[in-house]
């Protein structure tokens, strides 16, 4: 139905039978980042590839900034996704052209037209990703009514339903006072990184319509709004030059903006839907009762380590996942760290733990994606707590010692400093930032429960925890990250 030309070296849209603007998206994804793109859009394309008489399209949603929009509207949302693998001179890639993104939109200009969107009947889903900070939540997950944009929001839709707002609680709490208006019941999947993420995002977005309006508050605790919890799992680096490059080179047209990232793609949904679903089974999504555990195994197994080749990445001046991999003390210590964590999860006992370490190892292992730990480094204090923080709790509850993560914990703070060990500036990018730098600039001995602090973890109070992690830090400070890692990956309990 839909298929993709080329008109004078971009690409375009040749619709065949209806013209695209007849159909209307059934989904409106709030966020429009280089993730959803390879990941949702991925999925709904192989959705429409098996159905393609009566396609699922997206309605993408930047809230930030207007460049997604001006870069694919001219090419009428066609884009190119590359996967690479393979070695870095020789790679294995391939090109897939995404035509599941119908319109892109921008909140500053096009507000008018996305509330349009969110309240269709026609929507069935509204998607998210937003990264951790985008939900204004507080550490324990309860709405930050104090942030001012919160605050703001709370004030407009008090006011007047149909007023402007910001926040992603904001801009939800609006949709489905609309729809509960017309009775139009919807799904809303978050597809961020967060801890049960279906309940959490219920949690903000019914705190907020209960302070805004609470017939719409009801209504949607009727059941008519659900929250399925999900797990994403595709690595995807940011864009660069030498991906617009590799197309021009391969495909002869000009992409103004390619998504670069990795053949392997993952969606674990739960089945609770109030509204219309494409056929996920047949995209390859598995669809689960509960993910809590899958989302746990993900966090803990391949975000965790993730943050922690990161940071070490950082401050030795590795400047790709892949070259922290290269060094085989950091790969021990890498999978150490994974066997640390992986005693805490509670996936079904078929379920070969070993097996799902092997396969993220080798992704981490992709030289041809040239995933930058800069990248994975940013928002520290917002993925910590769930990626590291959450493993050590269950660990020290049972009365055991951590040493990889303790290890971790002092290299993030190492890294807080600002400055790599060979005195290249580090650019610290964290809602945080301030107090995280401040805090790493005062007396070794107190950086360990400041930090635990800021982040409002119990774990401040654990003296042998504390103790540890200083003691590591020191060592870093003293004899640099090759002496701690060797220390971890050579010390036998
Ligand atoms: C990464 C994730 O940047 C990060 O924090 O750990 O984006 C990771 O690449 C994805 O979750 C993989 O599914």
């Amino acid at each position: 139905m839909v298929v993709c030309s080329l008109t004078e070296g971009r690409i375009s849209r040749d619709v065949l039978s209806r013209p695209l603007a007849d159909i209307a998206p059934r989904i409106v994804h709030l966020g429009l980042g280089a993730f959803a793109r390879a990941h949702l859009a991925e999925y709904v394309r192989r959705v429409n590839d098996k159905r393609s008489n009566d396609p699922w399209l997206i309605c993408g949603v930047s809230l930030r900034n207007p460049d997604v929009r001006d870069a694919l509207t001219p090419q009428q949302g066609v884009y190119t996704i590359i996967e690479r693998d393979g070695p870095r001179d020789n790679p294995n890639d391939t090109f897939v052209l995404c035509d599941s993104l119908s319109e892109v939109l921008f909140a500053g200009d096009d507000a008018e037209l996305i509330r349009e969107r969110l309240a269709a009947a026609e929507t069935q889903i509204i998607s998210m990703t937003v990264t951790e900070k985008g939900y204004c939540r507080r550490a324990d997950g309860t709405l930050d009514v104090d942030s001012e944009d919160v605050s703001q929001d709370i004030q407009t839709l008090k006011k007047n339903p149909y007023g402007v707002v910001k926040t992603l609680p904001g801009w939800l709490a609006q949709a489905i006072i609309y729809r509960s208006t017309s009775a139009y019941p919807v799904t809303v999947i978050s597809l961020d990184n967060l801890p049960d993420n279906g309940q959490n995002l219920k949690q903000i977005v019914g705190e907020m319509l209960g302070l805004v309006n609470e017939s719409a508050a009801r209504w949607m605790g009727e059941g008519n709004v659900s929250f399925p919890g999900s797990v994403l799992d595709r690595i995807v680096p940011a864009t660069t030059d030498v991906d617009r490059a590799d197309v021009e080179a391969h495909l002869k047209f000009y992409d103004a903006w390619p998504i670069a990232t990795e053949p392997y793609n993952n969606w674990v949904l739960e089945d609770n839907f109030c509204s219309d679903q494409p056929n996920w089974r047949e995209a390859g999504v598995t669809v689960v009762a509960d993910a809590t555990p899958f989302e746990e195994a993900k966090l803990r197994l391949l975000n965790g380590p993730h943050s922690f080749i990161a940071y070490l990445g950082q401050l030795t001046d590795l400047e790709t996942v892949a070259d922290v991999m290269r060094v085989e003390t950091n790969r021990l210590a890498v999978h150490g760290f994974m066997e640390e964590a992986a005693q805490t999860l509670r996936m079904p006992t078929t379920f070969d733990v070993g097996a799902y370490q092997r396969e993220i190892l080798a992704r981490f292992d992709n030289v041809a994606l040239q995933h930058r730990t800069a990248q994975i480094a940013m928002d520290g204090s917002e993925k910590v707590p769930q990626r590291w923080l959450a493993v050590i709790e269950v660990l020290r509850e049972r009365g055991e010692s951590v040493r990889f993560l303790a290890a971790a914990l002092a290299i993030w703070t190492r890294y807080l400093e600002g400055v790599s060990e060979s005195g290249v500036e580090l650019v610290i990018s964290d809602p945080r930032t301030e107090q995280l730098t401040r805090i790493a600039a005062s007396n070794a001995d107190q950086v360990a429960t400041d930090v635990l602090t800021l982040l409002q973890s119990d774990l401040s109070k654990d003296e042998a925890l504390i103790s540890d992690v200083t003691r590591y830090y020191r060592l870093l400070a003293d004899e640099g990250a090759g002496a701690l890692i060797k220390e971890l990956v050579t010390r036998t309990e």
